[in-house]
């Protein structure tokens, strides 16, 4: 009799578990990152590696804002607390990382580990393609002129900086995640990360200059939860959030 009693309350707490995770459902993510502050002047870097093709001088910004709103662009987005399930749709997939007009393309980029780094240079000067996860190098390669482009999988999360040997102006960022819940913000300073699980979540926006903000954030089943982001140019900062 108690083990029938048992069984019932084990079938009882399944058929529970598995209304809970339908219920549950997903949601969306609107981010929207500001700047508050004086964007400082460019840095100007004299070049003597091949002007030919990088120009005499780069001037390098690393805070992209729109005026007067002041929305930032190239902020990376990610929920922080969830780890892959693997019932999760992946983003994984094959990301071009070029270099191109001695800059890389796109400056920042998050993605999905597991996913494969495709390296390019359609440049018309050698370029040496240098990145570094946790100060150990993930690739080292000479990118020659017309070479075929160099392909690694992204097997550890974290954040990758990468850097030219032969340019040392040259910089940009790899994000990745362990799940598919992250973005990149526009011009206009958004990203939207959608079908993420409804519940309670933590979320941090990452730029390569301000740091880090995060947020709590609640995304209900099939609606959006929106946070506003704002970095200051003290090096504070603060978020709003808000769901719908
Ligand atoms: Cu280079």
């Amino acid at each position: 009799m108690l083990l029938i009693a048992l069984f019932i309350a084990v079938i009882l707490s399944n058929v529970q578990e598995s209304l809970a995770e339908t219920e549950q459902g997903h949601g969306a993510v609107n981010v929207h990152v500001l700047y508050r502050g004086t964007v400082p002047p460019p840095t100007e870097v004299k070049v003597t590696r091949d002007p030919e093709t990088c120009g005499t001088t780069i001037y390098r910004q690393s805070i992209t804002v729109r005026s007067p709103s002041g929305e930032l662009k190239d902020a990376m987005v990610m929920v922080e607390d969830i780890h892959a399930s693997g019932k999760e749709q992946t983003r994984t997939q094959s990301m071009v990382l070029s270099n191109s007009k001695c800059s890389f393309s796109p400056h920042v980029m998050p993605l999905q580990t597991g996913s494969t780094l495709e390296i390019q240079n359609l440049d018309q000067v050698m370029h040496n393609t240098h990145i570094t996860h946790e100060l150990r190098t993930f690739i080292n390669v000479a990118m020659v002129v017309n070479g075929r482009p160099v392909a690694k999988r992204v097997a550890n999360p974290g954040l990758y900086r990468v850097q030219c040997d032969v340019h040392k102006f040259m910089e940009g960022y790899v994000l990745a995640s362990e799940h598919p819940y992250f973005g990149v913000t526009d011009e206009r300073g958004s990203a939207k990360i959608t079908d993420v699980p409804a519940g309670e979540h933590d979320i941090s926006v990452w730029h390569e200059r301000l740091g880090q903000l995060q947020a709590h954030i609640t995304v209900p089943p099939n609606g959006e939860a929106t946070a506003t982001f704002e970095f200051h140019e003290d090096g504070t900062g603060h978020s709003r959030r808000m769901n719908r």
